[in-house]
C-alpha cells in the first residue's frame, strides 16, 4: 500500500457548528496524518475555481454561496490509502444516504451544507492540493 495525500475542506456549515476539532479526531483516529491546514475566508473566485467542474450544474451557484457564507479550514490528509479512507470517514455526498458513524451522517446539514469535503482521486487531490497550498506550507512527518 502506498502512502498517498489527499485534500480535505472543513466546510461552513460544520465550522459553525464548533466541530473543526471532532472532525480532526476522525482524521486522526483513521490514521491519517494533517500535513498542512489553515482557515480561510474564500473568495467567490476562489470558491468558483475550485468547483470549476461543476460550473453550469443547477447547484453550482447555491455551491458557491454556501461557500463563501463563512470561514473554512482547508487541510493536506497523508496516509496509507489516503483518498479512498477520507472518502469512507465522510460517507455520502448526499447525508440522506450517508452510513451512521461517517462525517457527514453526524454533521451534515443538507445535500449542499454537508460537512465535509474531500478529494476523489489522486490526481484531484494533487490539483486540489496545490490549489489552497504552496510546497512550503506542507509539512511532512518523519516521526
Ligand atoms: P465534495 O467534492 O464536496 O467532496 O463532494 P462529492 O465529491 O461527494 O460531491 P460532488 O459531486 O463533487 O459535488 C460537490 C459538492 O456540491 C454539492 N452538491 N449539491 N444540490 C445538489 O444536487 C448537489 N450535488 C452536489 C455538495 O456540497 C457536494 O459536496
Ligand atoms: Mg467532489
Amino acid at each position: 500500500m502506498t502512502i498517498e495525500r489527499t485534500f480535505s475542506i472543513v466546510k461552513p456549515n460544520a465550522v459553525a457548528k464548533n466541530v473543526i476539532g471532532a472532525i480532526y479526531a476522525r482524521f486522526e483516529s483513521a490514521g491519517l496524518k494533517i500535513v498542512a491546514a489553515k482557515m480561510l475566508q474564500l473568495t467567490r473566485a476562489q470558491a468558483e475555481g475550485f468547483y470549476a467542474e461543476h460550473q453550469g450544474k443547477p447547484f453550482f451557484d447555491g455551491l458557491v454561496g454556501f461557500m463563501i457564507s463563512g470561514p473554512v479550514v482547508v487541510q493536506v490528509l497523508e496516509g496509507e490509502d489516503a483518498v479512498r479512507r477520507n472518502r469512507e470517514i465522510m460517507g455520502a455526498t448526499n447525508p440522506a444516504n450517508a452510513l451512521a458513524g461517517t462525517l457527514r451522517s453526524d454533521y451534515a446539514d443538507s445535500l449542499t451544507e454537508n460537512a465535509v469535503h474531500g478529494s476523489d482521486a489522486v490526481e484531484s487531490a494533487a490539483r486540489e492540493i496545490a490549489y489552497f497550498f504552496s510546497e512550503d506550507e506542507i509539512c511532512p512527518r518523519t516521526r
